[in-house]
C-alpha cells in the first residue's frame, strides 16, 4: 500500500478497478461482474469434474478402448437451450449499456479533442486551448474527436469510456463525471512549484507531485491504440471541478496572454499548443529538432539549401511546416495557421530567442 493522501482515479496501488467516476461506471463494473461470475460458476464445476472422471474412469494399461455413441437427447437440449438465456441476458444488459454511451444528451458541454504523435489538444472555444481535459461535475460532456495523423484511441479508465479516434472523421463520446477532483492546499502547490523550479528547471511534474500544476487531483487519460515509438507518452490528465465558476475561472486563467511578457506567454504556448512533444529544450533528438541553441544557428535542408533559424525562418517553419524540411527530419509538422495568432507566434519567437546560447 503507499502512503500519502488518497489520489483519486488513481489505481496502481489498487487490486481491482480504478475508482468508479462517472455515471457509466456502474453499468459497465457490473456487467463485467455477471460474465465473470457466470464463467467462474461453470469453469469451477467442469475442471472438478473433468479432473474426477478422468481419474475415476482411468483404464487400466493393456485394455482396449471402447467405443461411446450413445448420446442422451433431452440432457443435450437442456445444456443448448439454458445457457442461451445466460447469453441473451448478457446481450441484453450489454446493449442497453452500450445505447446509453450513444448521443450525449441536449444541453451537453462540448469540448473539442485533437490527437496526434505524440499528445492531445483540448479546446474549449474562444481559443483557449490546453493539453488537460477540465469538466464540470455532473454536467454531460460531449467529447468530438479527431486526429491530425494515425489512429489514436481515447481512454480514460475511470470512467469506463474509451473510443477510437479515426482520422479524417470525426469520431464522438460523451459521459457524465460524478467524482470532483480534489484541490490541494496553497501551500502543497507552492512547494510543489518550488521544487519544479530549484530541481526540474521549473518544469511541473505532475506524475510525482499527482496533482496539475494548478494545484487539482487528476484521473488518467490514456491513447490506448499503439501509434508509434512514443505512444506510451501519449497520455494526459482529467480534472472535474466542483462548479462552473471553478471550471470557468481555470479556463479563463488560459484565454491569451494577461501581463506575462512574451518570452513567458511564448513558454506556455510552446508547452500547451504540443510543441514540446516533439521538440526538446535540452539538445536531444525527438520527432523534430531541438532548440537547444537553435536560433542563429545554420540549417541544411532535405533537397539541398541552406539557411539560418532567425524569426522569419521560425514563422515560416509554423505556419507552412513543408515549405523547408530540415535534413534528417521527416514533414510530419502540422501546420499552426489559423490556429495561433500573430501575438502567438510573435511570442514563440521570443521564447525560442531565449534559447539561443
Ligand atoms: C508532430 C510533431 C511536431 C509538432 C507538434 C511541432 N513540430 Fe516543429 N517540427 C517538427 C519536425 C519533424 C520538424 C523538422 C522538419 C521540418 O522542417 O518540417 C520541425 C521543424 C520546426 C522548426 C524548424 C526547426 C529548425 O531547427 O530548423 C521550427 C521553428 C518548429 N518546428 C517550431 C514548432 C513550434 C513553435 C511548434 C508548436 C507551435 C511545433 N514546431 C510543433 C515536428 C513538430
Ligand atoms: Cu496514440
Amino acid at each position: 500500500m503507499i502512503s500519502g493522501p488518497h489520489l483519486i482515479g488513481d489505481y496502481t496501488n489498487r487490486f481491482w478497478f480504478p475508482e468508479s467516476a462517472s455515471s457509466f461506471s456502474d453499468q459497465v463494473d457490473s456487467t463485467f461482474m455477471l460474465v465473470l461470475y457466470i464463467c467462474i460458476f461453470f469453469m469451477v464445476p467442469i475442471t472438478i469434474a473433468l479432473a474426477y472422471f478422468s481419474i475415476r474412469y482411468m483404464k487400466k494399461k493393456g485394455e482396449p478402448a471402447e467405443s461411446q455413441t450413445s448420446h442422451n437427447t433431452p440432457l443435450e437440449i437442456a445444456w443448448s437451450v439454458l445457457p442461451s438465456f445466460l447469453l441473451v441476458w448478457i446481450f441484453v444488459k450489454g446493449a442497453l449499456g452500450y445505447l446509453d454511451q450513444q448521443g450525449a444528451p441536449d444541453g451537453s458541454d462540448a469540448v473539442a479533442v485533437k490527437a496526434f504523435k505524440w499528445g492531445w489538444t483540448m479546446d474549449y472555444g474562444n481559443g483557449v486551448i490546453h493539453p488537460e481535459l477540465h469538466l464540470l461535475n455532473e454536467q454531460p460532456t460531449k467529447l468530438t474527436m479527431r486526429s491530425s495523423d494515425v489512429i489514436h484511441s481515447l481512454f480514460i479508465p475511470a470512467f469506463r469510456v474509451k473510443r477510437d479516434i479515426v482520422p479524417g472523421r470525426y469520431n464522438e463520446m460523451w459521459f457524465k463525471p460524478t467524482v470532483a477532483s480534489e484541490r490541494v492546499s496553497e501551500s502543497e502547490l507552492e512547494a510543489a512549484w518550488k521544487d519544479a523550479k530549484e530541481n526540474n528547471g521549473g518544469v511541473f511534474d505532475r506524475e510525482k507531485y499527482q496533482f496539475t500544476e494548478d494545484g487539482y487531483r487528476f484521473h488518467d487519460l490514456y491513447c490506448t491504440e499503439y501509434c508509434g515509438k512514443d505512444h506510451s507518452m501519449m497520455q494526459t490528465v482529467v480534472v472535474v471541478h466542483e462548479t462552473r465558476e471553478d471550471l470557468n475561472d481555470w479556463i479563463k486563467k488560459y484565454s491569451g496572454r494577461t501581463d506575462q511578457s512574451p518570452a513567458e506567454y511564448g513558454k506556455l504556448l510552446y508547452e500547451r499548443r504540443g510543441c514540446a512533444s516533439c521538440h526538446s529544450l535540452d539538445g536531444s533528438k525527438r520527432v523534430g529538432p531541438s532548440f537547444a541553441g537553435g536560433f542563429g544557428s545554420e540549417r541544411e535542408y532535405v533537397g539541398g539549401g541552406k539557411g539560418i533559424v532567425d524569426e522569419s525562418y521560425i514563422r515560416e517553419s509554423i505556419l507552412e511546416p513543408k515549405s523547408k524540411i530540415v535534413a534528417g527530419y521527416s514533414p510530419v509538422m502540422p501546420s499552426y495557421k489559423g490556429q495561433l495568432s500573430d501575438d502567438d507566434i510573435e511570442s514563440i519567437i521570443a521564447y525560442l530567442k531565449t534559447m539561443s546560447k
